[in-house]
């Protein structure tokens, strides 16, 4: 009898309505429906060549992520964007993917960082963030 008599409460927790299921629902969803943090993005590809970087100029909005395929189509190279700390070799004649986020406002000029022949002090160019 006296395990007859706990059922019997168990199913009055359950059964009462403003126990046990109101409330619980809505509560399990929010961390689901948040909207995850995405940055924008833009996507350049920029090829070394004849003492030249092309594009020379990239401007974006400040908070952008930038993914660049770098293309070497004749020597080794180097990018540096010295006021972003970044450094990126380039193999002679080869690709390489580099991204990071423009996350500073200004004019940063970027240059090669790999003595490439006469023209090397030119492969200069700037990123504008805006
Ligand atoms: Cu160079």
């Amino acid at each position: 009898m006296r395990r007859f008599a706990k059922w019997m409460v168990l199913a009055a927790l359950v059964l009462a309505p403003g126990i046990a299921v109101p409330g619980q629902e809505g509560e399990a969803a929010p961390s689901e429906t948040e909207p995850a943090e995405e940055l924008p993005t833009k996507r350049i590809k920029m090829y070394a060549e004849n003492w030249r970087w092309v594009p020379d100029v990239i401007r974006v909005a400040e908070g952008t992520r930038l993914v660049i395929d770098f293309v070497s189509r004749d020597a080794s190279h180097s990018f540096v964007l010295k006021d972003y700390q970044i450094k990126v070799p380039l193999p002679e004649r080869s690709e390489k993917r580099f991204e990071f986020v423009a996350d500073r406002k200004g004019e940063f000029k970027w240059r090669c960082g790999r003595p490439c022949g006469n023209g090397c002090p030119k492969m200069v160019g700037k990123l504008i963030v805006e």
